[in-house]
């Protein structure tokens, strides 16, 4: 009933289609609980539903409205929190309704309802999901698109759809029996069960002939990056992230995890026909590719219920040397792979508003991105040497429970793996984001879009062959109108930097959006403006968030520790996992339990368990495996035929070796 109001409000909003000078309050209210489903018709599952509906309602506004949205938890058995985040809105004046908890929020308990007030001040494409640890793969995602008075193009009609990945498992299983574990040292990434187009497979989208409309597409996967074309017919992209620009033709688009596009595609005359599109799975992020994945899907823009559909066959990608990156190169079909299709440059686009380059940065900050182990063994996540560890009180309370201005900017009472950086307000900010790691990763900051000034192009097969950002000795030009938009894809052994002006005072997430590197500790804090912060924030958090916080007993004032007598006293801190012992190797633990498996076979996993009992037993059985030199080398674990049937290896053989040849080792003694 609640939500039958909502759509006549929806629907209302939508006739007054454009004028801020009618913007108005969408209120909402959501009922959050599981429902079993079955989107890819494979298996039935457990997904989040709101309002018993899934997929998750479709968020719509016009630019100038005001989202009020009352969240109800009733996910009960297995239980769990709630939190949502609107991904790419500024959440200009309203830090406190960005989602991330214990960044900006609590984690919202069952029985609890949580209000989200704030206003849509872009417009675009953009979408929701939670950012409570584990759950946005469950389904808790859906797009959202916000509406403007005039965007620079022009189209007759618009089919709005996302793209993303599934899994049969919830996700917080998959992470704490699978993922997250010592059995997991390299810290293969869960394969999804299978790929979704708007949440079904194969899906025909009815469209009308001479038409041309605006395709708006969110990839709200929880890992897979997709490649998009339309079988025989270009398009032309005119938005990246909620960012318009100069209109660039294309024949096919990447789309990372939590980026999207609008392109336009103009239907041809005939009626009792249909368009094929594709969404292709980006392979290479898989170590594992189960023979039963389908990689490419195909869906289809039809003008008639009943118009002839064809299916992709194995070899029609292979066939079409228009998508081949190199159509002279001589690759059997066996072995052609989403590698070697070519897609847009996203960094070539120029947002059609001209916004020049920004000037020198005020403020400069490094990052390395590593992935390597702790002493329980579990492959984690770093940014330098940290991954990331939520502080005990939710980061903007402490900005606003600190003493004074001068306490509350210094990074210190914020926690040291939190990982903050303090940036003063409206200075030029600038990140260098030098990648370690075999994979390609979507990096996303919540509160800007920044410019993309530099991303090279990988560097290498290995990180031998890696040097980091080096404008001294690298010849970078940055482009005079840089792309802008809110989450962007470094390569592997690569770098990025971007830059954004500080104007937006609030504690901004930066992390992957790799739902599993995330959880892995992949992330980062911006305190940005905290003086500034304090004045808007002091006192307009809404009892619904207090409430949150005292239904999961946590504390709301103090710093990272929640010592509210001295903020610089960070004693009891939530602190990441200790390091490996000195002399031994990230790569030592991969080969000790690779030996147990294989030397003891289902019996090492059970030993292994035994010896995992306390860090320090595991922290001495290890050195005493390094010492007596039982582990094997590199070229052994290359060899060995039994470790060829681990699950670790693509179908080129390629992540697997790549990841033993990463910086290992003592965290803080690989730099250079
Ligand atoms: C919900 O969040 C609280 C506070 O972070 C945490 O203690 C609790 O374990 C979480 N509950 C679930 C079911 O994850
Ligand atoms: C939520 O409320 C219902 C009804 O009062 C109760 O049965 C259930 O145990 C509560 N759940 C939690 C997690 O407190
Ligand atoms: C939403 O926020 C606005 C601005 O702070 C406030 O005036 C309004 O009362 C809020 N509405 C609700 C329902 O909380
Ligand atoms: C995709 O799914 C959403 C939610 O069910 C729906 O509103 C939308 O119309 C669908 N897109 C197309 C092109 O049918
Ligand atoms: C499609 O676009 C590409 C540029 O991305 C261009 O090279 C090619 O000629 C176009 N193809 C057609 C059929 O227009
Ligand atoms: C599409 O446009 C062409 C050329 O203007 C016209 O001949 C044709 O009848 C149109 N098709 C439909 C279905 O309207
Ligand atoms: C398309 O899917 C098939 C079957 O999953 C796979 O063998 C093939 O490599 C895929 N092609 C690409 C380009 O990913
Ligand atoms: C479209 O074509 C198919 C065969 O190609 C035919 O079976 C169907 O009846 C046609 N539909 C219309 C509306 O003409
Ligand atoms: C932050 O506080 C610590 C502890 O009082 C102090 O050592 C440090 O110099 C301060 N940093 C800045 C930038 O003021
Ligand atoms: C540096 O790059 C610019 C623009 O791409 C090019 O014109 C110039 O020749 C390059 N210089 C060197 C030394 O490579
Ligand atoms: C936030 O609002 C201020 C005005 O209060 C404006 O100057 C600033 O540009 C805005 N920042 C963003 C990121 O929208
Ligand atoms: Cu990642």
């Amino acid at each position: 009933m609640l939500f039958s109001r909502a759509t006549t409000l929806l629907a209302s909003t939508l006739a007054t289609f454009g004028a801020v000078a009618n913007a108005k309050d969408i209120e909402l209210d959501w009922t959050v609980r599981w429902k079993t489903v079955n989107p890819d018709g494979l298996k039935e599952r457990q997904v989040v539903s709101i309002n018993d509906q899934f997929p998750l309602p479709v968020l719509r506004g016009n630019k100038g409205d005001r989202m009020i949205i009352t969240v109800h938890n009733q996910l009960e058995n297995p239980v769990r929190n709630s939190s949502i985040h609107f991904h790419g809105m500024y959440q200009n004046h309203t830090n406190h309704m960005d989602g991330p908890p214990n960044v900006c929020q609590c984690d919202s308990p069952p029985n609890s309802s949580f209000v989200y007030n704030f206003t849509l001040d872009q417009d675009g494409t953009y979408w929701y999901h939670t950012h409570t640890s584990e759950s946005y793969p469950d389904g808790y995602r859906q797009i959202m698109l916000i509406d403007e008075d005039e965007p620079p193009f022009e189209y007759d009609e618009e089919l709005s759809f996302t793209m993303s990945d599934w899994y049969h498992e919830l996700n917080e299983i998959i992470t704490k029996d699978d993922f997250l574990t010592l059995y997991n040292p390299t810290g293969a990434e869960p394969v999804p069960q299978s790929l979704l187009i708007n949440d079904t497979i194969q899906p025909k989208f009815l469209v009308k002939p001479n038409t041309t409309y605006r395709l708006r597409i969110a990839n709200t996967g929880a890992f897979s990056g997709f490649i998009f074309y339309i079988t025989g017919h270009n398009f032309t992209i005119v938005e990246a992230d909620g960012v318009y620009t100069d209109p660039a033709e294309a024949s096919s688009v990447y789309i990372a995890a939590a980026q999207r596009y609008s392109v336009l595609f103009t239907t041809g005359p005939d009626t009792n026909t249909s368009y094929q599109f594709v969404q292709v799975a980006d392979s290479s992020l898989y170590d594992v590719i189960p023979d039963d994945l389908r990689l490419n899907n195909t869906a289809w823009f039809v003008t008639d219920e009943t118009a002839e559909c064809s299916d992709l066959s194995r070899e029609d990608i292979y066939n079409n040397k228009d998508l081949w990156k190199d159509p002279t190169e001589d690759i059997a079909l066996d072995d052609f792979t989403s590698e070697d299709i070519a897609y847009f440059d996203d960094f070539t686009l120029v947002p059609s508003d001209h916004m020049p380059l920004l000037p020198d940065p005020d403020q400069e900050f490094t990052v390395k991105v590593v992935l390597t182990n702790l002493l329980d063994g579990v492959n984690y996540a770093f940014f330098n040497d940290i991954t990331y560890t939520h502080a005990k009180v939710p980061t903007l309370y402490t900005v606003i429970s600190a003493p004074d201005d001068e306490t509350a900017s210094n990074g210190t009472i914020y926690g040291a793996d939190t990982h903050p950086y303090v940036l003063e307000h409206l200075n030029v900010v600038q990140l260098v984001l030098n990648n370690f790691d075999s994979g390609s990763h979507p990096f996303h900051l919540h509160g800007h879009h920044f410019q993309a000034i530099v991303r090279a192009e990988s560097l290498g097969g290995s990180d031998s062959d890696y040097y980091p950002y080096d404008p001294s000795t690298q010849n970078v030009t940055f482009p005079e109108f840089p792309m802008r938009r809110d989450t962007l894809v470094v390569k592997p052994y690569s770098h990025f930097v971007i830059r954004w002006v500080a104007d937006n005072p609030g504690v901004w997430f930066f992390h992957c959006h790799i739902e599993w590197h995330l959880t892995q500790g992949l992330a980062l804090l911006f305190v940005e403006a905290p003086t500034q912060m304090r004045q808007i924030y002091t006192n307009i958090i809404p009892q619904s968030h207090w409430d949150s916080c005292t239904a999961n007993q946590v504390p709301v004032k103090g710093n990272a520790a929640a010592n509210t007598e001295n903020f610089f006293d960070l004693n009891g801190q939530n602190m990441q996992q200790k390091d490996l012992p000195a002399g031994f190797t990230a790569r030592g633990i991969v080969a000790l339990v690779f030996s147990c498996v294989c030397a003891f076979v289902g019996m090492g996993f059970l030993i292994w368990y035994g010896l995992s009992d306390t860090p320090d037993q595991l922290a001495a059985e290890a050195e005493h495996f390094v010492h007596d030199e039982e582990v094997p080398s590199e070229n052994d674990i290359d060899n060995q035929s039994d470790l060829n049937d681990q699950p670790f290896r693509n179908e080129r053989g390629k992540r697997f070796t790549d990841r033993l040849r990463r910086p290992f080792g003592h965290r803080s003694s690989d730099d250079n």
